[in-house]
């Protein structure tokens, strides 16, 4: 699963990026700073299991730092869009090719209102932040529209024959887009438009359809960052009257927070409320009064900065993901060689216990015979849906023997 980075120019987007993964990119006070997409991994935060259990784990895949588990998880950082790229503008199509693979989004907006449609820098507060959001709805859907549009005669008309299925021709064609058939399906249900006679439909009635295959297949939240300059929480409000959830964010404060604590100069997690000074006499006092700035402007205020809580939703509530831990020695939750909770996957909401298995190794999907659900120590079998934190011992018919 990834999840992209987006919207228009010199929202922050590359800092929120970089604060997430720790990759020095490119920033700047100016529209079109990233041309060429950043690519990275962040992680997702969650309680882990160690507590619970009360053992001292080992991670493997993933890191434990005092009993939160960071999971690592991939993002893309994508170069700005503006309104008309869908036709050409700006970086264009280029841009709207990035995202393609990107199974959920998480929209960046300037929430000062200090910049306008292109990313230009303008007076704070003059610039309506929610029409930023219109118009990045509008164009990844004029974006889907134009893929399809052209051959909409001649593909409704296929259909219509009952030589193919209509919704295995949309998504044939756009396969690519990261769009499956139950989303498709999902857009015929929401329109309620006619699926046996889709050459009956209007440009308006195709457009309303994609419009809702964009809802279901690229899912978003706004982050609504500069949360730290004025206007912006008065904006807050506003945006989140559009329906999407809405977390204010200040990306520039986790970066800094982030990179501090790379340098060992503050103990901090992504996330955290607040953060503690280590090393008081490698800072200045500039830089220690910008430290406590953040933490009572923001870390308090806020809650934190919200860069970690927009990566943590738009994998747990947007992807709906729930992690699950494998081991194979019940007793001491471990793998073969003793490491305790090495692993956490993050998979879809209602996958199984013999899809884990499969996930983990084709071999251990197919001899697979049953598993063991480490809180209860009970049995389950194969068709057991995966609960969010379940700790998973797979038996197989190899091991058995
Ligand atoms: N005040 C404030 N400024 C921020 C924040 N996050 C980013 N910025 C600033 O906003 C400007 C643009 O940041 P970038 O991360 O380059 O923005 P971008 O969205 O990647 O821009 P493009 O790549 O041009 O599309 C830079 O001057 C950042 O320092 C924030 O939380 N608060
Ligand atoms: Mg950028």
């Amino acid at each position: 699963m990834l999840v992209g980075i987006v919207g228009k120019p010199n929202v922050g987007k590359s800092t929120f990026f970089s604060a997430a993964t720790l990759i020095p990119v490119e920033i700047a006070n100016y529209p079109f700073t990233t041309i060429k997409p950043n690519r990275g991994i962040g992680f997702i935060r969650t309680p882990c299991v160690c507590r619970e259990f009360q053992v001292q784990d080992n991670p493997v895949n993933s890191v434990c730092i005092n009993g939160t588990r960071l999971v690592p998880v991939e993002l893309i950082d994508c170069a700005g869009l503006v309104p008309g790229a869908w036709e050409g503008r700006g970086l264009g199509n280029q841009f709207l090719d990035e995202i393609r693979k990107a199974d959920a989004l998480i929209h960046v907006v300037d929430a000062s209102g200090g910049t306008d449609l292109e990313g230009r820098a303008v007076k704070l507060g003059s610039h309506d932040p929610a029409e930023d959001v219109r118009f990045l709805e509008r164009e990844l859907t004029m974006w889907m529209y134009q893929i399809i549009y052209k051959v909409w005669p001649r593909l409704s008309r296929t259909a219509e024959s009952g030589r193919a299925r209509l919704t295995a021709l949309i998504e044939e064609r756009l396969s690519g887009l990261s769009i499956r058939k139950h989303h498709i399906t999902e857009a015929l249900r929401k329109t309620g438009l006619d699926r046996d006679k889709p050459t009956g439909w209007s440009k308006e009635d195709l457009i309303r359809f994609i419009d809702e295959i964009r809802k279901a297949s690229k899912p978003m939240l706004l982050a609504a960052n500069k949360i730290d300059l004025p206007k912006a929480e008065e904006n807050v409000a506003r945006l989140k009257e559009l329906g999407y959830k809405t977390i204010p964010c200040c990306a520039e404060a986790e970066l800094a927070l982030r990179r501090a604590a790379e340098k060992e100069l503050i103990s901090y997690k992504a996330g955290d409320d607040d953060f503690e000074i280590l090393k008081p006499e490698a800072l200045t006092d500039g830089q220690r009064r910008a430290l406590e700035n953040m933490r009572e402007r923001i870390q308090h205020k806020f809650g934190s900065t919200g860069v970690q809580e927009a990566i943590n939703k738009a994998f747990f509530e947007l992807l709906n993901m729930v992690t699950v831990y494998p081991i194979e020695d019940l007793e001491h939750l471990s793998d073969h060689k003793g490491n305790v909770l090495p692993d956490v996957y993050l998979v879809p909401k209602g996958t199984t216990a013999r899809e884990l298995a499969y996930k983990i190794h084709t071999e251990l999907g197919e001899s697979f015979v049953y598993a063991y659900e480490a809180r209860s120590k009970r049995r389950i079998g194969e068709d057991y849906e995966l609960k969010d934190r379940d700790v998973i011992s797979i038996i197989s018919a190899k091991k058995r023997a």
